[in-house]
């Protein structure tokens, strides 16, 4: 299996479910244990002052940029022009109490409450298709790379219980909302007037106003200083927490990026709404939206994924180190998990035309 960091597809995991039983895999799930809230975070209110439409958002100016990168994964070349009209963006990742907020308005249940319809996927075994989530449970030690050692779909789990039945958001209001799929995202953006980010929308954002190859939007300062929620130590088995945080914090913890965007590297994965493919084109483009989904050719059972971005609490140098603008990895859209979440976008200009 490919070096990832992202969590098992759902056709690994039907395999995996066998092989964990047969080993009698015991690990415990993480949660997060702040050592302290540091910087803006520790007065960050949870939500935005004011109900307007651009609440809790900031307005990014039009641009053109060098989209990809040739230096890094394979999956992000070719480093290409892209262009972007002006849009505004969450300056947070959306977090628990935000998407309280939209539940207790709509009654709204997520995909990890509601369990996949068998009708829609057939071939999967019954504890893929029970309400649950994918959750990371450092193991002490580990055989081989198989990432089944350490994810594990428990059932029960959901962004009101992100660690497993008996955990619950009581003290993580603040932090990024998690087991979120890709139609949750959606719905929450839609209530709230709003889209999720395009990958070229993201990605222009998170570099905060800089352009070219981008070692320098990693997750560490020029003295290996954390600047951003990722793992220090050896993946998975190994977190020092150099940078205070074992799982997710809460948003805003760390230093804003040029344009004042918390948390575009690292905390949680982002979704966004384009359709993941490996790899981008040399052609110049404006405003992209991705690939169509029937060009992707989704064999019948499988689902296709969408572009998620950032990097995690759960990237590590040995491991995923995905956390700069131009990384990006698959998520499947029936699929949600631990490590990812998402903000959202406004497509408005900055003044209205007189
Ligand atoms: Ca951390
Ligand atoms: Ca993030």
């Amino acid at each position: 299996m490919r070096m990832r960091n992202v969590v098992l597809s759902l056709a690994e995991l039907a395999a995996a479910i066998g092989a964990l039983i047969a080993l009698g895999f015991v690990a415990v799930a993480v949660e997060a244990m702040p050592k302290a809230d540091v910087g803006s975070c520790a007065a960050y209110a949870g939500l935005p002052s004011g109900n307007h439409d651009t609440a809790g958002m900031t307005f990014i100016q039009a641009g053109t940029f060098a989209m990809g990168s040739e230096r890094h994964q394979p999956e992000e070349r070719f480093t290409h022009v892209a262009r972007v009209d002006g849009f505004w963006i969450d300056r947070h990742e959306v977090t628990n109490v935000q998407f309280k907020q939209f539940v207790d308005a709509t009654g709204y249940t997520t995909l990890a409450e509601r369990g996949l319809d068998p009708k829609e996927n057939p071939g999967l075994p019954k504890e893929l298709l029970a309400p649950g989530s994918m959750v990371f449970a450092q193991p002490s030690n580990i055989r081989g790379s198989e990432s089944s050692q350490w994810w594990q779909y428990i059932s029960g789990v959901s962004w009101r219980q992100p660690a497993g039945p008996r955990s619950s958001i009581a003290g993580k209001e603040n932090h990024p909302v998690v087991h979120i799929a890709y139609e949750d995202a959606l719905a929450y953006a839609r209530w709230r007037g709003r889209s999720l980010p395009t990958e070229a929308q993201w990605e222009f954002a998170a570099r905060g106003g800089r352009d070219g190859e981008d070692d320098w939007s990693s997750a560490f300062d020029v003295d290996g200083k954390p600047i951003a929620n990722t793992w220090q130590g050896i993946f998975p088995v190994l977190n020092t927490q150099d940078d205070g945080y074992a799982g997710t914090a809460s948003v805003g913890c760390f230093k804003p990026n040029g344009y004042g965007l918390y948390d575009m590297i690292g905390n949680v994965w982002e979704l966004t709404s384009d359709w993941y493919r490996g790899g981008h084109s040399r052609e110049t483009v404006a405003n992209p939206t991705g690939p169509e989904l029937v060009s992707l050719h989704v064999a019948t059972g499988q689902s296709a994924s969408r572009v998620i971005k950032g990097g995690s609490h759960l990237c590590a140098s040995n491991f995923c180190s995905r956390y700069r603008p131009a990384a990006r990895q698959p998520q499947e859209i029936n699929l949600s998990a631990a490590h990812v979440g998402f903000r959202t976008v406004l497509n408005k200009p900055l003044m209205k035309s007189p």
